[in-house]
Formats: C-alpha cells, structure tokens, sequence
C-alpha cells in the first residue's frame, strides 16, 4: 500500500490532519489503535478558541458545532467567595465556544466518512521505520495480518502515549516536564450548569471548575491528591466537595444528580523538541501536554495541525519544502507561550499539599489583583480566548 501522508492516531488532532490534507487533493490513511466507539467515549475538552472554530469551520466540520456549540463571551474566577468576571469580548473582540471534544471528534469522522477517506481502526503493533531517509514507511497489523504503507511523511498524531515521539532516537529530542502533585476528578451529569457561564473557583479547600456541555449536561472537576481512586468517590462525595469549592452562592443552588462519567486526569506540563525528525512530525499530544487549567490541551493540537498541514500541502503539491522545514518552530514559539499561560492559570488556582501559608496569600493577591485591574483582565482574557496563529 502507498499514499503521501501516513497519519498515525485518529483522534481530534490526526483527523482533522486528514480532513485538510484530504480535501487539498493530498491522500492520507489514518491508523488507530482504538476503535472508534472507543474514541467517542473519552470525555475530554470543552472549551473551544476562536482560531479553532475557524480550522474547523474551513475544514467542513463546523455545521453542528455552529448549531449546538454554546458561545460564551466571558467565564468567571473566584476566591472564596469574591467573583470575577472576565469579560473576553469586551477586552479582546472575540469569545470561545463551549463544544466538547467528543462532538468535534464525531463531527471530523462524518466529515471524514462524507469524504472517503481512510481510517483503519483496532490496528496494532505500529512501527515507523526510516523516517530519517527519503523512502519512510509503516509497518502494522489488522485483524492479525502485517501490513506495510509506503509514504513521503508520516505524521504521529498518537497520542502523549503514542510510539511516534519514541521513535525519535533519544540523543536527537529533548523534553521539559513538570509534573503537578494532584490530579482532577471530573464528573458529567444531566443536569443544569451552576452558572451561565465557566467558574474557575480557587478556594480554601482546593480547586473546582464547573463546565458545562449543553444546558442540560454539566461538566464539573476539583482537585484531588494523586493517591486517591475514582471508586473512593461516590457521587454523594464529589458534590460536598464541588460545594465547598465554589462561592456559597453559586453551591446554594447548584442542581445536583447522579453521575454519567467520572474520571481522574493527572496534571502536567511536557514539550518534546524539536517536532520534526526527519519526515516524521509530530502533533498535538504526542509533543506537548499542558495541565487543562487554561484550555489549551485540544486547542494547542488544532493549532500544530494548522501549521503542518499548510506545510505538507506545498511539499506534496509543489516540492516546496520550506514550510516543512519551519514547522517545528513556528509551532514550539505558539506552545510555549500556551505552556506558560497553563502553568500561571495552574499556579493561580490550585492548592500544593504542604505549601506555605505565603503561597495562598499570592493566589488571593493575585484574584484581588485580576478583579482591580483591566490591564490584568486584559492578559489573562488574550490568552484564554488564544492567541493568533
Ligand atoms: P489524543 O486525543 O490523545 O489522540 C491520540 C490518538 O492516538 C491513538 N493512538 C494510537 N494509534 C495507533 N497506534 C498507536 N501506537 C497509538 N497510540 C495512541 C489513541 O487511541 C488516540 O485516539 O491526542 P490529540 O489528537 O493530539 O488531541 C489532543 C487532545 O485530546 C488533548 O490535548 C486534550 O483532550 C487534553 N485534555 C484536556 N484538554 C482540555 O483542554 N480540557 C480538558 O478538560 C482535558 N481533559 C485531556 C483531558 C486529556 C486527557 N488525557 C490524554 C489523558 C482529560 C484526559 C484524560
Ligand atoms: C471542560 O469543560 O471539560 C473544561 C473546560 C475548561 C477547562 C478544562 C476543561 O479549562
């Protein structure tokens, strides 16, 4: 088998990869470990930037998300019981959408499947050979059988846990990491969200967020020590701790229900660099993994898949390969500055076990400091709503 671009991992970043390149005229196959109602089950992102409804609009996956998606022109940070409202369109121009993960992975798999193109799910044992010569290919197998595709790229779309960035021989990748001594316990339920629009609430009990997906699906997370397991929190349990997070008035009439999901995600910050070795690139989680604090996690990908995609576009169609060549630093200046947004918004909200008392009084300082000043409303809102690529 031969195409131009092996793209390996169909989540959001890999299809969406393959949706652009397809519709350039430039042929893919798409190669994922799971299978696709397996990825449809992951309850992930929510929160969609400006930049990122326009990749998707361009990419003709946009129609569902413009009729269901929620535009939300400001969230709110709290300390205790202080609120602060950070108004993004009146300090930036433009808001965000709130339209989870899920639904823009289901929405690229139709548009994929509208197309044509190729996704082969449940495929195992993926092995990416000589990506550092002109002749790469990538061996597999499906339904037991090996098979082999020969390419001109390969794009490792895998995943933090994926083979591509292990393929990159030690001594040629470096990696920055800081890992976060807790982790979010994230609950989804049908009910209505505690507040029109997101709380990011810091709190003498720890971190809470309360999202949402729709105005009848609620997504809400607080902080947990990493020790703890999912079966230690029973519903019951997880909403008096969301409670004593948020501000009283938003807990006195917080609507309460069972749960429909509930998973740990740890929190961390990793970059790989450089993002390119040879004719292997790698995108979205595969290199970089942000804590979900700022939002950034799935907005991060679209904005690496913007850049490869042009890139691959003028090397496949007219040998030009200057755009290849700058793809890994056009994209590591944008995720470095999304790293160090993550990082603030994580410091700024999160309780460390065994802190001092100096470090809740810098959180409440700097809540003060956001509710006093529209320079600093201002920062945070141009970050949140993302910043251009
Ligand atoms: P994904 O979504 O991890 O998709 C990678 C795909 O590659 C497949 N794969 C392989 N396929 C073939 N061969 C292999 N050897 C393979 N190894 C892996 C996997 O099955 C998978 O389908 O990466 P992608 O596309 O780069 O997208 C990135 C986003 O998913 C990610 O940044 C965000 O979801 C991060 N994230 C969150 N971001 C937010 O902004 N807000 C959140 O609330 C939020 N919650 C989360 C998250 C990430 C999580 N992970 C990865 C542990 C919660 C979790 C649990
Ligand atoms: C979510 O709705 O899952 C969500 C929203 C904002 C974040 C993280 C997660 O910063």
């Amino acid at each position: 088998m031969k195409t131009d671009i092996v793209i390996i991992g169909g989540g959001p970043s890999g299809l969406l990869l393959s949706q652009l390149l397809n519709r350039a005229g430039v042929a893919t196959v798409v190669l994922e470990r799971a299978s696709r109602a397996h990825v449809l089950s992951r309850i992930r992102a929510g929160v969609l930037e400006a930049g990122t409804v326009r990749m998707l609009r361009e990419a003709g996956a946009g129609d569902r998300m413009d009729r269901e998606g929620i535009p939300h022109d400001g969230c709110i940070f709290s300390d205790d019981d202080l609120m602060v409202r950070v108004d993004f369109r009146d300090l930036t121009g433009t808001g965000v959408m709130v339209y989870g993960q899920t639904e823009v992975t289901a929405d690229l798999y139709a548009a994929q499947d509208a197309m044509g193109a190729t996704i082969l799910h449940e495929v195992a044992d993926v092995a990416i050979h000589d990506a550092d010569t002109d002749a790469p290919y990538v061996t597999f197998t499906q339904d037991g059988a090996p098979r082999r595709i020969d390419c001109a790229y390969i794009a490792g779309c895998d995943g933090f846990h994926g083979v591509s960035r292990k393929t990159i021989p030690a001594d040629k990748r470096q990696e920055f990491e800081r890992v976060y001594p807790f982790g979010w316990l994230g609950l989804l339920s049908r009910t209505p969200p505690a507040h029109a629009e997101l709380i990011y609430a810091n709190s003498r009990n720890g971190f809470a967020l309360a999202s949402m997906r729709n105005p009848m699906l609620s997504r809400y997370y607080v902080q947990v020590p990493l020790t703890e397991r999912v079966e230690d929190w029973p519903d019951d349990r997880f909403w008096d701790k969301l409670k004593s997070c948020l501000p009283a008035e938003v807990a006195a009439t917080l609507v309460t229900g069972p749960s429909v999901e509930k998973s740990i995600a740890p929190l961390r910050s990793f970059v790989c660099e450089p993002l390119r070795w040879g004719r292997l690139f790698l995108v979205g989680d595969a290199a970089h993994i942000v804590p979900p604090t700022g939002a950034k996690g799935l907005n991060l990908a679209v904005s690496d898949v913007y850049y490869l995609h042009e890139a691959l576009i003028a090397a496949i169609r007219r040998g030009d390969t200057a755009g290849i060549d700058a793809y890994s630093a056009r994209a590591l200046a944008r995720i470095w500055k999304a790293m160090r947004f993550s990082w603030s918004m994580t410091m700024m909200l999160h309780r460390f076990d065994g802190e001092d008392s100096f470090a809740a009084q810098m959180r409440k300082a700097t809540l003060l400091h956001l509710s006093q000043s529209e320079t600093a409303r201002r920062d945070l809102a141009e970050n949140y709503i993302g910043l251009p690529f």
